[in-house]
């Protein structure tokens, strides 16, 4: 009971019990936001997968309501997997969601619509007899790995277009279908977009993002000079996602990244962490663009078994594109701020090379940080190595403990008071021939004695210039088990699970450190204590 309750987050979702999975269908509809995920109701495994469904007026609150879709149909007897919801005007919500239909894992699509649109929280769903199932894989596809519908967009040309993840051979697949009403699909004649090596794509998600300010758009809105597109790619082969931004071009019903935007794994991403099957929604209330997704646990199964529970999903970002337009920016929605109880300050603290401060006066377990570190000069950046390619591995060489020219320097969160355990996540400066390389890391192998824990070394480098400003700041939500940070005003974000033995409830510590020979200063910190969200 006690590890169950330890390691249990305060203000991420997750559900009283059981193994949860992806997000699945988050929309906003007549005040109310619906999250629906992944659900196995029997157990802390994944299986017997049905679909989850809870409801909140903030995105941080949130109350469970029984499961909106479990197998019923022949077609979804295996399973109810992934998809989204679409809001069709003057119609109300329509969930696209996968059905596998035998032990193979053949995989259908299928809609389900509200059983009555009067009732504010949708509790029930209904799977129509007519034209279930709507898409089914043609003699070409190989329906095994055909599934995770999008939300649909409509088009001036009277059509409705969704796309399907899908392969060929290793090549990573999103299928296009367009529809006039919404039940009869029509497969387009080439994928929207497809590349290779990149295995199964699972969970895509595309949509426009503006090129001006952090406003998010409607899935529907196209074609203008002043948006781009966003397409994302969930890779079954490692795990990890990434996205490119492109433009659409509408009449060739085509996808194409820009140069600036690669596809595969070297490509950018959302989360250099622990973040998968991620999905966004447009929230017209507030006109933004809201990404969710599942944060996995990293300790083993036996753990879950013990815990009854296993998995997280990320507190919801609102996601924009940068100013230059080459990657998106991500912060925390503004209602979590709600949730923000005592506060602390530190400013125009000094950090010598080896020295650690402590953020005295919060509940570390459970905070809110931000702070802006600065540096008066880049002239003891460690030289780059070319062939440095991988942000993980340099992390993994380069941890906070290896001392360092300007920098490592960052946070020490969920730190035992001895720092027998804590989870560093900090910045290090290097220099190229004609650029700075800025990389973050969030790192796992100190943060809990124990041993059979996934402990990686996550990093992701940053691409800001610090040329102008020798600034650079740092938020991170701490949350029991979850390290979920934000860096350079969140353009790279780093999810970690952790789980210390030490380092836990009124034992946990924060402190700010530096380990470089470059001194630091803490120009300005704020750290909160966080109330416990409400999850019923
Ligand atoms: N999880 C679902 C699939 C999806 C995968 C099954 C991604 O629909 O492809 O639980 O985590």
């Amino acid at each position: 009971r006690s590890v169950s309750k330890l390691q249990r987050t305060g203000y991420h979702f997750q559900p009283r019990k059981n193994w949860i999975n992806d997000p699945n269908g988050p929309m906003y509809y007549n005040g109310i936001y619906h999250l629906f995920y992944q659900y196995n109701p029997k157990g802390a495994v994944w299986g017997n997968i049905v679909w989850g469904h809870a409801v909140s007026k903030d995105l941080i609150n949130w109350k469970e309501l029984e499961p909106a879709l479990y197998p019923s149909k022949p077609f979804d007897k295996y399973g109810v997997w992934s998809g989204s919801a679409t809001v069709l005007p003057g119609k109300g919500p329509v969930i696209l969601y996968t059905g596998v239909i035998d032990k193979q894992s053949n995989e259908v699509q299928l809609y389900a619509i509200p059983e009555n649109k009067s009732d504010p929280f949708l509790r029930k769903w209904v799977k129509p007899k007519a034209f279930n199932p709507i898409v089914v894989a043609d003699h070409s596809m190989n329906a095994s790995v055909f599934r995770d519908p999008t939300t649909a967009w409509w088009s001036k040309d009277g059509h409705w277009r969704m796309l399907i993840g899908g392969r060929r051979k290793d090549r990573g697949m999103a299928y296009l279908y367009r529809s006039k009403d919404f039940v009869k699909w029509i497969q387009a004649k080439h994928p929207i977009h497809s590349a290779a090596s990149t295995g199964m794509w699972e969970c895509p998600d595309f949509y426009p993002v503006s090129l001006k300010g952090k406003n998010g758009l409607d899935i529907s809105v196209v074609g203008s000079s002043s948006i781009k597109h966003v397409l994302k790619n969930s890779l079954d082969l490692t795990r990890y996602e990434y996205y490119t931004i492109g433009t659409y071009f509408k009449n060739k019903d085509k996808y194409i990244p820009d140069n600036t935007s690669e596809d595969g794994w070297g490509g950018l991403r959302y989360d250099y962490g622990n973040f998968y099957a991620s999905k966004s929604f447009f929230d017209p209330s507030k006109n933004r663009r809201i990404l969710w997704a599942w944060a996995n646990e990293s300790d083993s199964k036996e753990d879950d078994v013990k815990k009854g529970w296993a998995g997280i999903q990320s507190i919801p970002r609102t996601v924009w594109l940068d100013y230059g337009g080459k990657q998106l920016v991500q912060w925390p929605v503004e209602e979590l701020n709600s949730l923000r109880k005592k506060e602390v300050k530190i400013s125009h603290q000094k950090l010598k090379k080896g020295q650690h401060v402590e953020v005295k006066g919060i509940t570390a377990a459970q905070a809110d940080v931000e702070v802006t570190f600065s540096f008066s000069s880049l002239d003891r950046a460690e030289p780059f190595d070319s062939r440095w390619v991988n942000a993980q591995d340099l992390c993994s060489q380069k941890g906070s403990k290896v001392q360092g020219g300007v920098g490592p320097f960052g946070l020490l969160t969920l730190a035992s008071e001895k720092l027998e355990e804590f989870t560093p996540v900090f910045f290090r400066i290097f220099k190229a021939p004609n650029k700075h390389v800025i990389l973050m890391c969030s790192d796992a192998r100190s943060s809990s004695l124990k041993r059979e824990l996934y402990k990686p070394s996550f990093a992701g480098f940053v691409n800001v210039d610090l040329a102008k400003n020798k600034k650079l700041s740092l938020k991170s939500l701490i949350d029991h088990s979850v390290v979920e940070s934000f860096g350079a005003g969140g353009r790279t974000n780093i999810l970690s699970r952790v789980y210390p033995t030490l380092a836990i409830k009124k034992k946990a510590h924060l402190f700010v450190f530096n380990n470089g020979t470059e001194h630091i200063t803490v120009e300005y910190l704020k750290a909160w204590s966080m109330k416990s969200a409400r999850r019923n």
